[in-house]
């Protein structure tokens, strides 16, 4: 039953009515007869806005009184999906706005699902930075988040021919409701030009940096609200503009000059996002984009900070900077080029500031992930900072000399400078040694981090290295994604979840109790059912809503291995062709985007649809199995998935994953996990019970026992017989007419070595997924072990990453 809305709420859902009514007319110069959906959209967007803009100021100055650290949190990317939802929610706003539009004649629903993704991220990092904003607002933190206004988000994937094929993503940033706009804050930003040495009055060695051309940063603001607590923050999203396009006359007459005589096509800086998530060529842009970002952050906090204090000393009380991996590094030596060129401060004393004030968090073991940039090309963009760079290491070196004077070997392996075969900056490096604190992201991250990665680091400064596992937003990721479960949570445990998601244990309680357990089946088959329409809306493929729903979502990449998961859905369609086939009827979902110049993660995703395309035209095994791979992921469609999924493919090569996010999401909405003892995985596993998770595969220890003897894939692959009839398949035309399609894979596998241990976790995997699907058939015992796991996973909030960087990084103060 409906509640009626007291006298109140209807003043409330009047002035909201009204309101949008206002900004279609004024802002957007429609009427209601003539609006479209995202007019419409448009319009309500304004209006949260302006809800957002009153509690914005109020916050800060609320912050400023309180003389609050402020937190820079300084990431290259931002995957924050769409915001309509998720800032009526925490403003509080929701159900106001439902009725407002229905009065309308408008379907609320309709309007939602207009707004475009804010796609400005490539994957987990992205998405961890948009967490930890929401966090940070719902903690009432001083934080804000520092990136850049890409033109361009992370480009839309089509499917055609079962190829990705990639479309520009123009999210029309120019007109999104949720940015606004400070030309008045526009910030000059140098770069190229070359170094003069001279010496100040005083005699001291005083270079000046000359002749550099300029970009002009112009910040936008998105706001973020927390939850329910009338604290809103924001993220500043920098463009770069070309200087002649620019309203030059709000610079002094120098500044003027040297924008009109050294122009540069800046605008092309902020124009998109490089769409790899591992590897780049080293690419001149890239690095501009990181300066750039970097450059324009630190103009904002010291202009904070002067706002605060004028006595530098005083920085680290209240500036802290997270550098989301290495990308913005840069930060360390700006600030070293801030303190000691523009401030004279002394360089010691620079040091000290700048290393208290930072600090790394890094997000990948992968080393072909670890950025190094060319000196050369520092030379040309950035001579100044290569100045400070060389400056920086010289002190470390001699620092490493005293620390282990037998050890000449430490001077070239620890140097920030890699010699051979091309000089290049290792930013990993000046990372660790520019921060007070470097953490992983899992605990086995952050143990790999110490042993594997930078051992040597380690052993000179192990005060510093630390964890904080990854967590994820339980507003997004449960209350937005999945009302029904949010409902269900609010009636079993009551509504503090939302903030306080420890509270998820009271679930436990209630494993014995039958109705509960039919209430959480049913939330499932209903999102099962809603995931089934966009399934066969997009793809015509009907799905039986009563099946298991396999789902591995993630970047396509070979160490996540999509592969190992459609090797085995190979298996299992020939064993079912054999007459030995499935247990009870599953879903095997796949959505993910592959680099555009990654060919083998190309490749696999063309073999994902073939196999599909096989399997679901094959009239033998219909019933019992489908294959999905669902175009375009990003944050929106992983919300219609997630609540839907009832097994979690978690299945990287132990020791490769950092920790991954994914796992969590699934987890917190129900769903069991297959999977490795890689990443956060152990720890969900830990959290959630080992009952509820099948874990197979080698450890980390044995895959890096494996690599250091050295092994050979195509003894893997003979040593069983099933293994082989399922890798012989990728060549014998099955699954394409052209059998030499799929060969880079067959030899990867075979020939090539198999670097991340397909073969050699096989059957392992089989083994798990043979059990899970048993079990599944079970399907009251299947639904009290989703509920003990969502019971688990209260730990895996950002709130409680967050927290947990506040009081080991960030100093505890924030919480004041
Ligand atoms: C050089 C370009 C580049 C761009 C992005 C290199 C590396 C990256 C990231 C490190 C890739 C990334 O997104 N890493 C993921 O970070 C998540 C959040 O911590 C983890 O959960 C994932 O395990 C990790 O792969």
């Amino acid at each position: 039953m409906k509640n009626t809305p007291s006298t109140q709420d209807k003043g409330q859902i009047s002035k909201l009515r009204n309101s949008i009514l206002y900004e279609l007319k004024y802002s957007l110069g429609v009427t209601l007869s003539t609006a479209s959906s995202s007019d419409i959209f448009s319009a309500l967007a304004l209006v949260v806005r302006r809800s957002q803009t009153d509690d914005y100021f109020l916050t800060r100055e609320r912050h400023h009184q309180a003389r609050k650290k402020r937190i820079y949190y300084i990431s290259m990317e931002f995957l924050i999906g769409q915001s309509l939802r998720n800032n009526l929610i925490n403003q509080g706003l929701m159900e106001t706005a439902k009725v407002a539009l229905e009065s309308l004649g408008v379907d609320f629903e309709v309007i939602v699902k207009s707004e475009e993704d804010a796609a400005l991220g490539n994957g987990g990092l992205g998405r961890l930075a948009a967490c930890f904003i929401d966090s940070m607002a719902t903690l009432d933190i001083a934080g804000s988040g520092h990136g850049i206004k890409y033109e361009y988000g992370l480009f839309h994937q089509q499917i055609q021919d079962g190829q990705q094929v990639e479309k520009p993503d123009d999210w029309h940033s120019a007109h999104s409701p949720w940015l606004i706009e400070h030309q008045s804050q526009a910030m000059i930003i140098p770069l190229y030009g070359r170094i003069v040495e001279v010496e100040d009055q005083q005699g001291n060695y005083n270079p000046m940096w000359m002749d550099w051309k300029i970009i002009i940063g112009v910040p936008h603001d998105y706001l973020v609200s927390g939850y329910n607590n009338h604290t809103v923050n924001s993220l500043r999203l920098y463009s770069a503009c070309a200087s002649d396009s620019f309203d030059i006359h709000i610079f002094n007459h120098g500044d003027y000059l040297n924008a009109v005589n050294q122009k540069i096509a800046s605008e092309n800086i902020s124009k998109v996002l490089y769409p790899s998530d591992e590897v780049l060529a080293g690419k001149e842009l890239r690095l501009t984009q990181e300066y750039f970002l970097v450059a324009c952050t630190l103009r904002d906090v010291m202009h904070d900070f002067f706002l605060l204090s004028n006595d530098l000393n005083q920085l680290p009380e209240f500036v802290a900077i997270q550098l989301n991996d290495t990308h913005p590094a840069l930060a360390i030596v700006e600030l070293m080029r801030i303190l000691v060129d523009e401030h004279t401060v002394d360089w010691d004393i620079a040091w000290d500031l700048t290393q208290r004030v930072c600090a790394y968090t890094n997000h990948t073991l992968m080393p072909e992930a670890l950025e190094k940039w060319s000196v050369k090309l520092f030379e040309l963009l950035l001579p100044r900072h290569l100045q400070i760079i060389y400056e920086i290491n010289r002190r470390f070196l001699l620092e490493i000399h005293r620390w282990r004077p037998e050890r000449a070997d430490l001077l070239a392996s620890m140097s920030l400078i890699e010699e051979t075969p091309e000089k290049k900056v290792r930013m990993a490096y000046l990372a660790i040694i520019g921060s007070h604190k470097v953490n992983g992201v899992a605990k086995l991250h952050s143990e790999l981090i110490k042993s594997n990665l930078v051992p040597d680091f380690y052993h000179l400064m192990p005060e510093k290295f630390t964890n904080q596992t990854n967590g994820v937003t339980p507003r997004r990721w449960i209350q937005q994604a999945n009302p029904r479960l949010s409902a269900f949570l609010d009636c079993h445990v009551g509504q503090e979840w939302v903030t306080d998601l420890t509270l998820l244990t009271k679930l436990k309680s209630l494993a014995n109790e039958r109705d509960v357990i039919a209430e959480l089946a049913e939330i499932k088959k209903f999102n099962k059912i809603k995931l089934s329409q966009i399934i066969t809306r997009q793809q015509g493929i009907i799905i039986n809503p009563e099946a298991m729903f396999d789902c591995q979502i993630k970047r396509i990449h070979e160490y996540k291995r999509q592969l190992l998961n459609i090797l085995y859905v190979i298996n299992l369609y020939l064993k079912i062709l054999n007459g030995r086939g499935a247990v009870s009827p599953k879903v095997h979902i796949f959505s993910g985007k592959a680099a555009p110049g990654y060919a083998m993660a190309k490749l696999i995703i063309q073999l994902i649809n073939q196999v599909a395309l096989k399997v679901n035209n094959d009239p033998r095994v219909n019933e019992q199995l489908k294959v999905v791979f669902l175009e375009d992921y990003k944050v929106s469609l992983a919300e219609n998935i997630i609540p839907a999924a009832d097994l979690s493919e978690q299945i990287s090569t132990a020791g490769t994953e950092a920790s991954g996010t994914s796992n969590m999401k699934l987890a917190m909405n129900g769903a069991l996990t297959i999977g490795t003892l890689d990443g956060a995985n152990i720890e969900i596993r830990d959290a959630v019970g080992h009952e509820n998770f099948y874990v197979f595969g080698l450890s980390a220890e044995q895959i890096a026992e494996k690599r250091a003897k050295g092994r050979s894939s195509y003894d893997e692959y003979l040593s069983n017989t099933e293994l082989k009839e399922t890798v012989d398949s990728l060549i014998s035309g099955v699954f394409h007419a052209d059998k030499a399609l799929f060969s880079p894979i067959f030899h990867m596998l075979v020939s090539h070595g198999d670097h991340y241990f397909h073969l050699a976790d096989f059957d392992s995997y089989c083994h798990a997924q043979y059990q899970a699907l048993t079990d599944y058939s079970d399907t009251y015992s299947w639904h009290k072990r989703a509920l003990n796991t969502i019971s688990g996973m209260g730990e895996f909030s950002s709130d409680r990453t967050i927290r947990g960087y506040s009081k080991d990084i960030w100093g505890e103060d924030n919480f004041k």
